[in-house]
């Protein structure tokens, strides 16, 4: 029998610039479509897991409130056979940002879960075995094992062997900023999960949604490859223009959007067209995320921040991958 055993770990939040949506077995986790995101330096998550024979279930902490288990228990599971270790396990989690509210706390949850988990057991795991495991708890959560920019394969086998995320660059590789304008902080009332199972089930545009990511993802690599914002920018706001007129074909229709949402993509448009390189994404709630270069980041900023209903904005370069930061 072993003691009790404990690590910590940090991961960052990732914006999709290629979004995630659908599912090809919902068991498993597996994505419909591959996707292609860029992880956040200053919107992460620190999670310290505990495992100790006393405990006869998992407890998670959330933000200090007692949180539901199950989707952790799931991921702890298959962590604990990995180890061959049944022990319960204490979780304490604190997220940096608001929590459910579209901005990828489930991302960067449950990457930060699973690195201090197979800390805590001593397991040394590649990052492509962590990735697998961290989709298992969230598929946007396979990116944030990455900094940088990564890519989420969408894989083919029944398994899910091959659907995990790789790094396409480093976060100094080529600087890029993103400003987030945060336009409501409470949690939403669809989370993604259900949103995503509602638009594969009853819109009429998810067959071409499906058929058209390989090309949209094709594009993309090739716009990272050659440090070519325009094309990034030009290509991640039209991906996400299309996931939301999807959601909005939903029967009932999902509208993540707020009027101040709208007005920061209006005046990001404007920004554009005096000549500043910004584009923007937005995940499914209300939060705008500019792309921009790091040297246009103040002057997005400023101007975001003065958008009527933007509550703050969090400014913000891209960041390393999910990391143990005390063992
Ligand atoms: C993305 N989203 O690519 C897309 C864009 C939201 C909009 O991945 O069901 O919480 O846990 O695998 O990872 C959010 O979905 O979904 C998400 P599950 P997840 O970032």
């Amino acid at each position: 029998m072993c003691a009790s055993m404990s690590a910590a770990a940090r991961a960052h939040s990732n914006i999709a610039l290629i979004k995630y949506g659908g599912k090809r077995d919902a068991k498993l986790n597996l994505p419909a479509v591959g996707s292609i995101s860029v992880t956040l330096n200053d919107l992460y998550t620190d999670t310290r897991v505990t495992f100790a024979p006393a405990l006869t279930a998992d407890r998670l902490l959330l933000d200090d409130h007692p949180a539901d288990t199950r989707r952790l228990s799931h991921v702890l599971d298959l962590i604990r056979t990995r180890a061959g270790c049944d022990y319960r396990a204490a979780v304490e989690s604190h997220n940096n940002f608001p929590t459910g509210a579209g901005l990828a706390s489930s991302a960067s949850g449950f990457a930060a879960l699973v690195v201090a988990a197979c800390a805590a057991f001593d397991l040394q795991l590649d990052n492509r075995e962590l990735s697998t495991l961290a989709r298992q708890g969230s598929g946007s959560a396979a990116r944030s094992v990455f900094g940088g920019y990564a890519e989420m394969q969408r894989g083919t086998a029944d398994d899910g062997h091959d659907a995990y995320a790789g790094s396409l660059l480093n976060a100094n590789d080529w600087p890029l900023a993103v400003v987030v304008a945060v336009t409501h902080d409470k949690a939403k009332t669809v989370d993604s999960r259900a949103g995503m199972g509602a638009t594969a089930a009853s819109s009429p545009f998810y067959p071409l949604w499906v058929e058209q990511a390989e090309t949209d993802l094709q594009a993309m690599r090739e716009a990272i490859a050659a440090r070519d914002f325009h094309a990034l920018g030009d290509l991640a706001e039209h991906n996400c223009l299309k996931m939301h007129a999807l959601m909005l074909s939903n029967r009932p229709a999902l509208v993540y959007w707020n009027p101040a949402t709208v007005a920061a993509m209006q005046a990001i448009r404007a920004l554009r067209s005096q000549g500043i390189a910004v584009y923007f994404t937005i995940d499914a709630g209300p939060q705008v995320k500019a792309l921009c270069p790091p040297e246009a980041s103040a002057t997005v900023a400023r101007t975001l921040a003065n958008v009527p209903g933007v509550e703050r904005v969090i400014p913000t370069r891209l960041g390393p991958g999910a990391h143990v930061i005390d063992a």
